[in-house]
């Protein structure tokens, strides 16, 4: 069996943001209309940028993808995606540096890359996100900081993980 890649055999993981505006006890999911993750419902992000700060990169794309412009944010999780039956050279391993929004400015709008729309947090909708998100989505919108690998199989299922709170 090949070896799983890790953060030591991968260092140079491509950065990504997911970015989460929060009110009360809903959370705003986008809906991912094509690209990477299409069909799922999923925080708001993207690629950084060459010379970009993970921050900056997370401002633009939550401008970019639902219109408003993240004013009081804090860090929930640093997430590292392996697709171990992927070749590298594609370039999907992926560390997420993962933020809720706490205030912004601007109204929020759908874009040409995402629909975005609240939920209550007690009825996100799993069944259509990324397998991983019901493994740390909860803890972070209820204050926690999560740390993980997680490692996907062909039809992007998780397929092994470590969680670190
Ligand atoms: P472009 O080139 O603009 O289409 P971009 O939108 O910058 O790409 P893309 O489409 O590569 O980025 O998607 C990366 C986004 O997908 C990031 O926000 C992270 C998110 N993502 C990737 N794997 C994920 C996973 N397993 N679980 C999750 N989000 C994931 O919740």
């Amino acid at each position: 069996m090949e070896a799983l890649r890790s953060p030591e055999s991968s260092p140079n993981l491509r950065k990504v943001t997911l970015a989460f505006p929060v009110k009360e006890n809903e959370v705003l999911l986008a809906y991912k209309k094509r690209g990477f993750g299409v069909g799922k419902w999923n925080g708001v992000g993207g690629k950084c940028m060459e010379n970009e700060s993970i921050v900056d990169a997370m401002i633009r794309e939550t401008q970019e993808k639902i219109g408003i412009i993240p004013v009081e944010y804090m860090k929930v999780a640093i997430l590292n995606f392996y697709f171990p039956e992927v070749s590298p050279d594609k370039g999907l391993d992926q560390q997420a540096s993962v933020y809720l929004i706490l205030n912004w400015e601007g109204t929020i709008h759908e874009s040409e890359e995402m629909f975005p729309q609240w939920f209550n947090i007690d009825r996100i909708p799993f069944s259509n996100m990324w397998t991983d998100d019901n493994l740390w989505l909860p803890y972070v919108l209820k204050g926690k900081f999560v740390n993980a690998d997680f490692y996907f199989d062909r039809d992007q299922n998780v397929r092994d993980s470590n969680i670190r709170f």
